[in-house]
């Protein structure tokens, strides 16, 4: 049943495995390539449809189990009906998830199922090298190949230059510069877009995503806004999720801009995103090194030989705390193995600070 329209996006041997089992039930595959407040939009092998969550669906699963963009799902057809029913996710391939904003803060997948992350970034005063670190954090966890897209490379004089300055925090991720206006880079976007791919566009809002996707389709598919003068921040012009289709035959989900992206689970991602660290951490004499006062640490070496920025440390730090603060959250006993962690810890550094001084303990 492999029909044409569910290949070009996206479908493919092993989709239809898992979906074998809802075969028998009367269920139908589809694609959520639409996703707003009120529903889904599907792509089925008849056409689009919209759908709903069933009840059911939306009682049982966990956050990060509910339906979302970029999801192939196993529905319920119900001819004569303005709702299709979405009974069932399929396992994913990739997933981007974050921590949702909000008092209670579970986890939100912004994207599935996509091959390549497009971590979109304006290059004018906007640029945030911080927050690019941890949107490649994010990437690097959802198995999705990150790519780093510099946009309004018009509005720069020296293009090259910023693109250096995020190469030497952007590690194994390529860097592009494009510009929307003159068309720069928008090639080297749309090779990374062949048939039955899918990527997805991440960033902030006004970075210029949804005039990125126009340019590279070659219509005006999204709404594009204007960007306030005074603070050079855009408005939320797309407020929902959608995957479109390129002429190339690549798939491309727009998403709203994100306020803030607490990570989520994200160990993975952050080691990889800071693997310079994480080599330098490797070559310290003491394995639990906290790259303070302590005796052979390479991480300082490297820091006071001009090596590391010391912000990149810092950066990598703040990620780990954060990460550690979501696990204490929910495990009472790694809360208890912190503070004996940091107990040693202190014990350490006092040692340290006494032998070096070398006088009697005050
Ligand atoms: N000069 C220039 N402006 C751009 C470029 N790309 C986007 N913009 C402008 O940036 C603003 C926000 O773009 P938009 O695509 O809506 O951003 P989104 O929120 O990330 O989807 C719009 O006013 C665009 O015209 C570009 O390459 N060059
Ligand atoms: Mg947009
Ligand atoms: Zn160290």
């Amino acid at each position: 049943m492999l029909t044409t329209a569910l290949t070009d996006y996206g479908w493919n041997d092993r989709f239809q495995a898992d979906f074998e089992p809802f075969t028998a039930q009367g269920l139908i595959p589809g694609r959520i390539v639409v996703q707003q407040r009120g529903g889904y939009r599907l792509l089925t092998q008849d056409g689009e449809i919209d759908a709903r969550a069933s009840g059911v669906l939306l009682k049982t699963a966990a956050d990060e189990d509910r339906p979302t963009a970029g999801d192939w799902v196993a529905v319920e057809a119900r001819p004569g009906e303005t709702w299709a029913l979405v009974h069932h996710v399929l396992p994913r391939k990739t997933a981007f998830i974050r921590k949702a904003s909000g008092p209670r803060g579970g986890a939100q997948v912004v994207a599935a199922n996509v091959d390549v992350a497009f971590l979109v970034a304006s290059m004018n005063a906007d640029l945030n090298l911080r927050r690019l670190e941890r949107y490649l954090a994010t990437a690097y966890e959802s198995g999705a190949e990150p790519v780093v897209v510099l946009t309004k490379a018009d509005l720069t004089g020296d293009p090259a230059a910023v693109v250096a300055e995020v190469e030497a925090i952007a590690f194994g991720a390529p860097v592009l510069a494009v510009s929307s206006k003159t068309g720069l880079g928008l090639d080297a976007v749309a090779q990374r877009l062949p048939p039955g791919k899918t990527a997805v566009l991440l960033g902030s809002s006004g970075a210029g995503k949804s005039t990125l996707l126009n340019a590279v389709a070659g219509e005006e598919k999204m709404a594009t806004g204007e960007i306030r003068e005074d603070d050079a921040r855009g408005r939320h012009t797309t407020t929902h999720r959608e995957l479109v289709r390129l002429p190339s035959g690549g798939l491309i989900l727009d998403t709203p801009g994100m306020r803030e992206l607490g990570l989520w689970d994200a160990d993975a991602g952050v080691a990889a995103a800071f693997e310079d660290v994480e080599a330098l951490a490797a070559a310290c004499r003491f394995s639990d090194c906290s790259h303070a006062r302590e005796p052979g640490c390479a991480v300082r070496a490297a820091i006071q030989a001009g090596e590391l920025p010391e912000e990149r440390l810092r950066a990598y730090e703040k990620l780990q705390a954060e990460l550690a603060f979501e696990r204490r959250k929910e495990d009472p006993r790694a809360a208890q193995e912190n503070r004996k962690l940091w107990a040693s810890r202190h014990k350490a550094a006092r040692a340290w600070i006494k032998q070096k001084r070398g006088g009697p303990e005050a």
